[in-house]
């Protein structure tokens, strides 16, 4: 008998069929585009086509007709998108270009596609493939292509994965690309890099930027399975160098997998978002009519810590447009075994500080409960400044503990939780930990409280959410 499910109330699903990683992430002329890696005839992965969603606030998804099927020179894998405001590539000013991989049995190869009408319609180019791999290469795929230079002067770059490198390349018009570097990161034993990033981001509190490379590890990740792996370093418009090769977890949880940037966003902010599974067990999760959710868009941004630079996220601030009932608390001090009921919905955005309530620092921390006693549990030892999420389930498979130290002083301890329906995001210490994991409840409403261990806890803050449903991620 298949299990109901219910939709997530603020993440997006497609409306029915297999998804897997987000593609062509672009904002152009008010809207957020999300394609994504489409298998429309079955629940499980297979000729990937291009589903198509937009957005105007990150949130509230329409769905489109599906954008781009396979064709006699691959499957369409996964890739991103510009805005070709000048013309390079001659399809016209402002189109639209997606460029993805195609996956042929006789290797991978680079493509484009193309759209004139606010990406209605696309166009796939007559002279694809636009890039062959290297000799010896078999993976050779997933390119992410921005702009770099002014908007005068410049050049196209692409980042793609080579398998145990991710490779550079440059381009005048995305149609002729010379490579321009590769790195080598190490990577568990076995894997192999997919779904490659690249970015400048801000560093917290300061005038500086700096380069950041993102890249999906297939297996061996931090949480086991699939991860999400970024390196900080100096990029100079061909090859990216890392300050320290050693890679870092942008999510200690299972459920966060090839993470993507949006391009061409309004102030240059910078947005990813990511799938919210793991390929250990991604074609085994329930489902009835569709398979796939996507994570809540993430800004993004580094912090300064005494452990060195990280990466930060945090929900964008759109979702706050979601927001339902609230409840608040305010200064409390938590005794040992007491515990805060703070609301209970569906979805919901708690938002904690916690701090030290005397001379000796306690364990705290946030429980997530289903009516038929699921739960996912965050525990924080604020004395040995670690944080641990772990999942409950009757599925063996999607049960388990994941651990991270937070880089920064603590307490004081800032935490916000993104709970929905299907779902725990976990964005701790000024959004440098985070945690990502599905949750598989019989009934879809989930309480949210504060537990205090050990020795009492101050609450300093605590305001509690209920999201409320978007137009067609409710249907
Ligand atoms: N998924 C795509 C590939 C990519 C992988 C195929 C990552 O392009 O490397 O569906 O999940």
């Amino acid at each position: 008998m298949t299990k109901h499910v219910t939709r997530p109330i603020v993440h997006f699903t497609p409306p029915r069929g297999w998804m897997n990683d987000p593609n062509g992430l672009v904002w152009y002329a008010g809207e957020y585009h999300l394609f994504y890696q489409h298998n429309p005839y079955d629940l499980r992965w297979g000729p990937m086509h291009w589903g198509h969603a937009v957005s105007t606030d990150l949130v509230c998804w329409d769905h489109l007709p599906i954008a781009l099927y396979p064709d006699e020179r691959g499957a369409i894998f996964s890739g991103s998108a510009v805005v070709d405001t000048h013309n390079t590539a001659g399809f016209g000013a402002h189109a639209l270009i997606a460029v993805f991989t195609l996956d042929h049995p006789e290797g991978q190869s680079q493509g484009l596609a193309f759209s004139t009408d606010r990406g209605r319609t696309w166009e796939k180019y007559a002279g694809n493939p636009v890039l062959l791999p290297p000799p010896g290469y078999k993976d050779f795929r997933d390119p992410k292509v921005f702009w770099y230079g002014t908007e005068e002067r410049g050049h196209w770059v692409m980042v793609l994965s080579g398998g145990k490198e991710i490779l550079f390349y440059t381009s005048p018009d995305l149609k002729q690309w010379q490579p321009s570097g590769r790195l080598a990161i190490p990577r568990p034993a076995a894997a192999v890099w997919e779904t490659p990033d690249l970015m400048p981001l801000p560093v917290a509190d300061s005038e500086d930027t700096r380069w950041v490379l993102t890249a999906g590890v297939t297996r061996g990740a931090v949480a086991g399975g699939s991860g999400q792996a970024y390196v900080i370093g100096t990029f100079d418009g061909l090859t990216f160098r890392p300050d320290d090769a050693r890679p870092m977890w942008a999510d200690y949880g299972p459920d966060f997998y090839a993470g993507q940037s949006w391009n061409n966003t309004p102030q240059d902010r910078r947005v990813w978002i990511g799938w919210m599974n793991n390929w250990t067990y991604a074609e085994r999760v329930p489902a009835t009519v569709w398979r796939g959710t996507m994570s809540i868009p993430r800004a993004l941004w580094l912090e300064r810590t005494p452990r060195g630079l990280r990466l930060a996220q945090a929900p964008v601030a759109e979702i706050a447009q979601h927001h339902g009932t609230t409840h608040r608390v305010e200064d409390t001090v938590l005794k040992p075994g007491q515990v805060l009921f703070l609301g209970e919905a569906p979805a919901s955005d708690t938002r904690v500080v916690l701090d030290r309530a005397g001379k000796e620092l306690g364990r705290v921390g946030l429980r997530v409960r289903g009516r038929a006693g699921e739960e996912a549990v965050l525990a924080v030892d604020l004395g040995k400044a670690t944080i641990m999420l772990c999942r409950r389930s009757a599925d063996a498979t999607f049960a388990g503990c994941y651990a991270a130290t937070l880089p920064l002083t603590v307490p004081p301890l800032d935490v916000r939780l993104v709970v929905d329906t299907t779902s725990v995001e976990v964005f701790a210490a000024h959004g440098t930990v985070c945690f990502t994991a599905q949750i598989f409840p019989h009934d879809p409403t989930l309480a949210v409280e504060i537990f205090g261990e050990g020795f009492p806890v101050r609450v300093v803050q605590a305001v509690f959410s209920s999201l409320t449903a978007s137009r067609e991620n409710s249907s």
